[in-house]
């Protein structure tokens, strides 16, 4: 059976998660990082030398890298569906998947900062520049939703999934946050996805 490893309050782990869900997969989640320890010891090591979370095996193979997964994922079990068939469709749901590393380093401050960080020691400029940051990325986002259901067209595809997870936290942290109809209606959309709603849109900590 899949095996992953990760706690699943990491934004990186809820797409492996997801895809998975998505998929109907049977997996069996352990839980790994932060609190959980475990990424340091020798075993984890030798599958992710990156002591970093999520990490996959299945049927031997051991994978990393939270995007490599869900594309390995669903190419594997979601062809012509999650992962489109024609080659510029499928390209162009990697080029979102990718931008939203971009999304996540401007989010960074903003999500540690008021999720993980006591109030006495938030840095509130931090905060501001990467909330002010990330609005400006979300223009972007914007501009491609607002003519379509979902980032690559009507379907739903894993180009959706790495930002539907970084999106989530910017609509649950406490901020203030320009309106965009689009993104909105997109979100939302998501919302309505059971696999979302169960490993992706539960409380921030
Ligand atoms: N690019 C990597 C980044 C992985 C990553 O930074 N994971 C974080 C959680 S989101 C982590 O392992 N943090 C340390 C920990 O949980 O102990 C990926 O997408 O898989």
């Amino acid at each position: 059976m899949l095996k992953i490893w990760g706690r699943t309050n990491s934004v990186n782990v809820k797409k492996a998660l997801w895809a998975a869900e998505e998929l109907g997969l049977k997996y069996q989640r352990i839980d790994a990082g932060m609190q959980f320890g475990v990424t340091k010891t020798p075993e984890y090591l030798s599958m992710n030398p990156n002591s970093l979370v999520p990490t996959i095996e299945d049927d031997g193979f051991v994978l990393w890298e939270s995007h490599t997964i869900v594309r390995y994922l669903c190419a594997k079990h979601g062809m012509g569906r999650l992962c489109p068939a024609d080659l510029k469709a499928r390209a162009d749901a990697e080029r979102w998947m990718d931008w939203a590393f971009t999304f996540q380093n401007a989010m960074r401050a903003v999500f540690w900062g008021l999720i993980r960080t006591p109030p006495e020691k938030r840095d509130h400029k931090a905060i501001e520049e990467g909330r002010s940051q990330s609005a400006k990325l979300l223009e972007v986002l914007e501009r491609n939703l607002e003519k379509k259901a979902y980032l690559t067209g009507d379907a739903f595809t894993m180009g959706d999934i790495p930002i539907g997870c970084e999106v989530q936290r910017w609509m649950r942290v406490p901020i203030e946050r320009p309106r965009f109809p689009g993104v909105q209606a997109w979100f939302d959309r998501l919302g309505q996805r059971p696999a979302f709603t169960k490993v992706v849109d539960i409380p921030l900590t």
